[in-house]
Order: structure tokens, then C-alpha cells, then sequence
């Protein structure tokens, strides 16, 4: 019988706090698939892989570290989690919060967030609302409430998160034999560029004192990290927050991110880049990887292929490097876009009517 995965927690269980183990709540998350890029390899000079982390049992990133947080609240005997997002956070806090029992609290900004994820966290179960305010703000009041009331924040600010995520790393490691040369992914409120830089340097034996730091190392080596934000929302880049963040990838609409000094340690101990891609750019790469490389993906994650190629484009991507790219979260979340052409034209669906003549006419076949 094929071996059935249990999860980032019980598949790591050496690598993670202990404190996770003590009730475990898990959807079989993690396990995603490394997938060759030939399309992006051709484009680059360069052999990518894209970790395909809407494959995920909600559909983003977000379930790696939201079954640790969620564990270490569920074996703290914890009632109540809030969450402050831009709609991945919710829809995982809001399955994981389900699966121990829990109730969960999730603050988005108004009219800002992609349908797809909407609908999951109320599907779920969560106390949804929509905030007069943008992520920002929404975080802010999180950590206020969490401060004063009974009630877990699960934001990636809560350590937990970041143990979770940082699976990500191992797993390419894993899947490879070794790091990448350079591993790239879209930044928001940063806390996942903190937790792939640190599963790629605990990986490679770098840090001692972390869970499982006597373990032997996996890899040799580690990435550097090229991280890629919204030209709308890209305060890591120009050096201030954004106070009115705004961009069509609402999922890193993001002015002033939580991990913003842990992404500029990344970036600068790991010798990499965190650059800007404007909306243009990341949605010709989201049709580049719905179209070409047969990957769909949500606006936002395709910011860190459209920072890739655009580097490419400088020259700045070094020939054959081994280069793998988060894509964070499945198309699905978002699907609006794939019903527009680049020049920003609604696509009509050609109409037939049911004879085979007809169909075959309207497919050029005759
Ligand atoms: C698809 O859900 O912040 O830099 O509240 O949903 O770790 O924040 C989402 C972020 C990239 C950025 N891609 O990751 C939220 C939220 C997708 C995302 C990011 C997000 P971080």
C-alpha cells in the first residue's frame, strides 16, 4: 500500500518543537509537488521547479504553519483563535480551528479579499469581518484583541507559524538532495521568506539549537532568497510602509508586514534581492503559468515567477542555476483573472450549437 503522508507535524516531528506533538491537529497537509518548469527553464537559461503549495488541503501555504499554531493552541487547551488576513490565513484558520473544535475569528478588510477565500472561511465556520480598514489595520486590532481578551492570534507573528512553514524548505531539500541555488517567492506581511530562510539553514546544519539541530545535515548549502513584492504594496523595497497599499494580488496587499526586519535578514545573509513587479508583470506570469506550464495559480503567487523572469530579462538570472519558485496558493482562490485577456478584455466562451459540424468548424478542424 503507497505510504499515506500525515502531515508537516508527524513527517517532521524531529525538526519541530515538541510542544506540537501533544495534540496534533492536521489535514494531511504539506507533501506538495515539486514540478519541473521547462517553460520557465527555457525562458531563463536556468532549471526551475515550482513547489506547488495550492495543492494544499485548503489551497495556499497557510495549512503548513496553521497546524502548528493550531496544535500548540489545541494542547494549550485554547477556545477561541483570531486572525487578522487577506483571505489564505482565514480560510486555513478557519478549516484548522474546525478540526479541533475550536472558534475562530477572522478580521479582513472590506471588499478586499478574492471570493474563493470568502467563501471558505465561512464555510468553515468562522466569525467573519470585514474590517473598515486594510490588512494593516486589521492586524493591528488582532494582536490588540489577543492582548486583552481570551483569544489566540494565529497570525504568523505566533513563532508557531514559522516552525510549520518552514517544511517547505525541507521538503525541496528533500525532493532534490541538496538546496536550490536560489529559491524565490512573493513577499507580504514576510513571515514565509522568514520560514523557508530558516528551514533552508537549519537543513544545512546551521543552526545547532534549533528542534533537531544535532541531526545531521541535509543539505551542503543554502539559497539565496529572492523575494518579489507588488509595486502597489512594496514598503521592504522602497524602505517605508505603504499606508495605502493596492494591487490586483490582493493576497500580498500588504503595507507594513510583521516580519519585515526577518525578510531583510533573509534577503541580506542569504546574498539575495527583494525587488518589486508591477501588476502588469504578474499577470502575464499568472498566464504564463496557467498557459504555458500548466500550473494555475492565484494573482499573488505568481509575483515571484514574474520577479524571475524579469531578472531573467536583465541578465541577472545565472545560467543553469537550479532555481525553485513558491507558488503559494491555487488559481481557483481568485479564477476572475483567467476570464480576462492581458489587454484587460472579458473572454467570451464561443457558442455552438450541438452538431458536429458546427464544433468542428468552430475548432479549425475542417
Ligand atoms: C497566496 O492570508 O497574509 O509574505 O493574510 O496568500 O508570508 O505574508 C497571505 C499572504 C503570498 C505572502 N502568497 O506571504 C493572509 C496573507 C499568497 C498569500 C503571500 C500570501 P507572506
Amino acid at each position: 500500500m503507497a505510504h499515506q503522508w500525515r502531515g508537516v507535524v508527524a513527517e517532521y516531528a524531529d525538526r519541530l518543537p515538541a510542544h506540537l506533538l501533544e495534540r496534533t491537529v492536521t489535514l494531511g497537509e504539506g507533501g506538495t509537488p515539486l514540478v519541473p518548469a521547462p517553460v520557465l527553464s527555457e525562458r531563463t537559461g536556468a532549471d526551475v521547479y515550482l513547489k506547488v503549495e495550492g495543492m494544499n488541503p485548503t489551497g495556499s501555504f497557510k495549512d503548513r504553519g496553521m497546524t502548528a499554531a493550531m496544535s500548540a493552541a489545541a494542547g494549550r487547551g485554547a477556545k477561541v483563535v483570531v486572525c487578522a488576513s487577506t483571505g489564505n490565513t482565514s480560510a486555513s484558520a478557519a478549516a484548522y480551528a474546525t478540526r479541533a473544535g475550536m472558534i475562530c475569528a477572522v478580521l479582513v478588510p472590506d471588499g478586499k479579499i478574492a471570493m474563493g477565500k470568502l467563501s471558505q472561511a465561512i464555510a468553515h465556520g468562522a466569525r467573519l469581518l470585514q474590517v473598515d480598514g486594510n490588512f494593516d489595520d486589521c492586524l493591528v486590532a488582532a494582536r490588540k484583541l489577543a492582548e486583552s481578551y481570551p483569544v489566540e492570534l494565529v497570525n504568523s507573528v505566533n513563532p508557531d507559524r514559522i516552525e510549520g512553514q518552514k517544511t517547505g524548505a525541507f521538503e525541496i531539500v528533500d525532493a532534490l538532495g541538496d538546496a536550490p541555488d536560489i529559491h524565490v517567492l512573493p513577499v507580504g506581511n514576510a513571515g514565509n521568506i522568514t520560514a523557508y530562510w530558516k528551514g533552508f539553514r537549519e537543513y544545512a546544519g546551521l543552526c545547532p539549537d534549533a528542534p533537531g539541530g544535532s541531526l545531521p545535515a541535509v543539505a551542503t548549502r543554502t539559497p539565496a532568497m529572492w523575494g518579489f513584492q507588488a509595486a502597489g504594496a512594496a514598503p521592504i523595497v522602497l524602505g517605508h510602509p505603504v499606508t495605502e497599499p493596492e494591487t490586483v494580488a490582493t493576497a500580498i496587499r500588504i503595507g507594513n508586514p510583521a516580519s519585515w526586519r526577518q525578510a531583510e535578514e533573509a534577503r541580506d545573509d542569504s546574498g539575495g534581492v527583494i525587488e518589486s513587479v508591477t501588476d502588469d508583470q504578474i499577470l502575464a506570469a499568472h498566464r504564463v503559468l496557467s498557459a504555458e506550464a500548466g500550473v494555475f495559480v492565484e494573482p499573488g503567487s505568481a509575483a515571484g515567477v514574474a520577479g524571475l523572469l524579469s531578472r531573467a530579462e536583465r541578465g541577472l538570472v545565472p545560467a543553469g542555476a537550479r532555481v525553485t519558485v513558491t507558488v503559494t496558493g491555487h488559481g481557483l482562490k481568485d479564477p476572475q483573472w483567467a476570464l480576462r485577456t492581458l489587454d484587460g478584455a472579458d473572454v467570451e466562451p464561443t457558442r455552438v450549437s450541438a452538431d458536429v459540424v458546427s464544433i468542428a468548424d468552430a475548432l479549425d478542424l475542417s
